[in-house]
């Protein structure tokens, strides 16, 4: 059953693409690369080479962008060598590394990486005469890199060839040739793989031949394909392909393929995102935008509510089930505050009446979520409070001091973590000792019984609670 690469993250042809790369806009590249997985790609092409740049750290970057945003297998896609190594090395998992050619220079480099990095290696059917015209030409170049590898200790199955399709509008045999070596190398158990599309290059309406195409190889044998997973055309022949085959019991993913494609039509630019989407894929520039839609009609508190504090409770819980990890974790909550930014903003235009009182706001010791504690500081700024924010992970000593010093007469702490519960309160402990301020608690893991159990005046288990309270104390 073949395996689908998508092959939109490469910036041939593509001048959004190439600008986001010259950009480091890594949201935009890890969503053409969840576009792609959504539309049922399987692994990701990446390939950031555009003429000029510092090919490595860009590959870099991307890698670890698109490694923190999804758990599928990235294909490496670069000639550059200095690149090769140093995606292959920060590579989480087994690479796959596109690509190795027959010629003598490409072997005696490409060849040690893979072997050091363990990856799997594309041989291209190509050698220092060009690409040879027959398909026992392009046998006999496969053959010379499944020779060499094995002299550097790499095994068969770590090898894929790449017979290489050549426009069918220049050579009337160019695709009997492919289909010819798939054959034949599937008859050897060797795994194949092809950029399908470049068969119909220079012809119209190029999904007609690439998707016929793309069927004659799967019945050829091909392991991978390199396509356009947003294109219809090769989408309905893989599927149609595989139900066909009896490769899917009851046509069951055919028909919910077709079921799905009703009232969803396969997206031919970058879509939007949803707020709570693009938190929790970890987009920051779709979490703006997308709150910046919602602020035309919502007013900003249940946009917390209703889409930032779900989509953070989603991962939360994914992190605790362990189906999600810290590098998601941290996209997630970037995104949040990328949202949360431009909800700070808003809020602030409202023009804020100054009452002055102060107000110290802090996370406690050895805790750094600062995200709720960040959007009751804006809430009260916005009820006018002089609010002292002292940020995170704040020592009890500079509490107490910050208090003493602002004269404050509520001070706000914070604390998400059971384990550092105990450091709020200490931290009540030392206040209470030098002077009788209004203390109110929050955060995920508190509740009434332990505020009341460490002294706490109040519990908010909200932002709105938070600055109910405030007003309260301030008026009496
Ligand atoms: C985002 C997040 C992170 C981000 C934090 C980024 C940041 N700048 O804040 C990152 C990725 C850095 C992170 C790190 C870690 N995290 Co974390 N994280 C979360 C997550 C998913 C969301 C928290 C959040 O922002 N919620 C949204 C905000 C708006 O809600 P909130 O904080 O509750 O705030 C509201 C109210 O509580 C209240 N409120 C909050 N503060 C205050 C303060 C005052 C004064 C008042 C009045 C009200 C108030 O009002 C707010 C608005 O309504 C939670 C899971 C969850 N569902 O809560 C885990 C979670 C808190 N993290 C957890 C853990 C374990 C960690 C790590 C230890 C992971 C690790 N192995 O490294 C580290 C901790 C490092 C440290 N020393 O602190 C655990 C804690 C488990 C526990 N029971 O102790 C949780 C619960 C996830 C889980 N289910 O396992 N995390």
């Amino acid at each position: 059953e073949p395996v689908i690469i998508g092959e939109r993250i490469n910036p041939t042809g593509k001048p959004r693409l190439k600008q986001a790369i010259l950009d480091v806009d890594l949201d935009y590249i890890c969503r053409l690369g969840l576009e792609q997985l959504e539309n049922d790609a399987h692994i990701l092409d990446v390939n950031v080479g555009v003429p000029g740049i510092n090919e490595a750290a860009a590959a870099e970057k991307t890698v670890l962008a698109l490694q923190a945003v999804t758990s599928a297998p990235l294909q490496i896609d670069t000639s550059d060598y200095e690149t090769m190594e140093r995606a292959l090395r920060l590579y989480n998992g087994k690479p796959l590394l596109n690509s190795v050619s027959g010629k003598d220079e490409s072997l005696a480099k490409v060849l040690p990486l893979v072997k050091k990095y363990g990856a799997v290696v594309v041989g291209l059917a190509l050698d220092d005469d060009g690409i040879p015209a027959t398909a026992a030409g392009r046998l006999a170049v496969a053959e010379k890199i499944i020779a060499r590898a094995a002299e550097c200790g790499i095994e068969k199955r770590n090898i894929i060839i790449d017979p290489l399709a050549l426009t069918i509008s220049t050579g009337p045999d160019n695709a009997a040739v492919d289909l010819e070596v798939i054959r034949k190398l599937t008859e050897q158990k060797i795994k194949t793989i092809m950029g399908v599309s470049n068969i119909s290059f220079g012809l119209p309406s190029r999904d007609a031949v690439n998707s016929t195409f793309f069927t004659l190889a799967m019945e050829a044998g091909l392991s991978c394909a390199i396509i356009n997973p947003q294109s219809k055309a090769m989408l309905d022949a893989y599927y149609a392909y595989r139900a066909l085959k009896g490769l899917d019991g009851g046509c069951k993913a055919y028909v919910k393929r077709f079921a799905d494609s009703v009232n969803k039509v396969p997206t031919a630019a970058v879509s939007e995102y949803t707020l709570h989407d693009a938190i929790v894929k970890g987009l920051q520039e779709q979490s703006r935008l997308a709150v910046t839609r919602l602020l035309e009609t919502e007013k900003p508190l249940d946009i917390i509510n209703t889409q930032m504090i779900p989509a953070l409770d989603f991962v939360g819980n994914g992190f605790e089930k362990k189906n999600l990890f810290l590098p998601q974790l941290l996209m997630s909550a970037d995104a949040a505050k990328a949202a949360f930014e431009v909800i700070r903003d808003r809020m602030a235009d409202g023009g804020a009446v100054e009452k002055g009182t102060a107000v110290v706001i802090a996370t406690v010791k050895g805790d750094i979520h600062d995200i709720g504690k960040n959007i009751v500081k804006v809430l009260l700024e916005n009820y006018g409070y002089n609010v002292i924010d002292l940020g995170k992970d704040v020592a009890v000593e500079a509490i107490v001091k910050a208090v003493l010093e602002h004269k404050a007469h509520v001070v706000g702490l914070s604390a998400l973590m059971t384990t550092t519960v105990g450091a709020m309160a200490a931290t009540i402990k030392a206040l209470r000792d030098v002077c009788n301020c209004r203390i109110v608690v929050g955060g995920a893991v508190l509740t009434q019984d332990y505020a009341d159990s460490i002294g706490a005046d109040h519990y908010a288990p909200n932002a709105v609670s938070a600055v109910g309270y405030v007003n309260e104390v301030v008026e009496k």
